[in-house]
């Protein structure tokens, strides 16, 4: 693509591009190669932009996800610190269901603890403790990541414009009170074409998926929302993702969440 004039790209030219982008399927540089002015505070901002236009458009918001609150996930994508982004019903995939690749660009599938919230919760000044006292259940589940920009490459503001490179999400199939898990220790095999890769507990996440959960309701109140009551939030790969091609198959075991399968479907 032709470099684009200076000065071309604003808030909403920026979220015009990623949601079609996100619509024809079609990959971009990052906007921060021509415009470096698009930092985290202007990435949310996009971000917000985009959800307005989704919820327009009919789609229902369901919940929060963070990026990048495992070391594995900050060293692989060049981005070392933790930010939040939006969940809607569009992005949920039936438990089941393959990959839907016909609407994504590069699909790759991380773990992920998930959690559902049985009150509302609102920073700042939230503690894990606190955090954790509002989670109805616990599961494990599977993000479809997909970034828009060409081989996930991307700074802090690109990608929380991106909404964080959200595809869709699947969860488990066993919920738990947060009371009968050892969060920290519950573990993740990640088996790809029958083959495990990789593996990690839940302290990779920010040392326990509660901080994070933390994180996200402060960080949130800042942009002047709260978490509420039923929302769903993916705490953030625990490992490194994987790519899911059409025909590969992924299965994510957790210790006592269960298994996640995600077959890659058709190209
Ligand atoms: C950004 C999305 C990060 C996570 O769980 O860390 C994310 C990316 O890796 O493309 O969903
Ligand atoms: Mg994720």
């Amino acid at each position: 693509m032709a470099g684009a004039p200076a000065g071309r790209w604003d808030v909403e030219s920026v979220a015009a591009e990623l949601l079609a982008c996100e619509d024809e399927r079609r990959e971009r540089e990052p906007f921060t190669d021509e415009w470096p002015g698009l930092d985290l505070d202007t990435g949310y901002a996009v971000q917000d932009l985009n959800l307005a236009k989704r919820l327009e458009r009919g789609e229902k918001l369901v919940g929060v996800k963070l990026g990048l609150t495992s070391r594995a996930k900050q060293q692989r994508m060049g981005v070392h610190f933790p930010f939040v982004a939006w969940l809607t019903d569009a992005m949920v995939l039936p438990v089941g269901d393959p990959v839907p690749q016909d609407r994504l660009i590069h699909p790759r599938v991380e773990p992920e603890i998930v959690f559902v919230m049985g009150e509302r919760l609102e920073g700042p000044g939230i503690t894990c403790a606190q955090a954790m006292a509002a989670v109805e259940s616990v599961w494990g589940g599977a993000e479809v990541i997909d970034s828009r920009y060409k081989d996930f490459r991307f700074t802090a503001g690109d990608v929380a414009a991106d909404n964080a490179s959200s595809g869709a999400f699947v969860t488990g199939p066993v919920g738990l009170p947060p009371s009968e898990l050892d969060l920290a220790l519950e573990a993740v095999l990640v088996e790809v074409d029958g083959v495990v890769t990789d593996s990690a507990t839940g302290a990779a996440v920010q040392g326990h998926p509660g901080e994070a959960l933390a994180l996200a309701a402060n960080d949130l109140a800042r942009r002047g929302h709260a978490i509420e009551a039923g929302w769903v939030v993916l705490t953030g790969g625990m490992t490194d993702a994987v790519f899911a091609p059409p025909g590969s198959s992924t299965a994510l075991h957790f210790t006592n969440l269960g298994s996640v399968f995600l077959a890659g479907g058709e190209g």
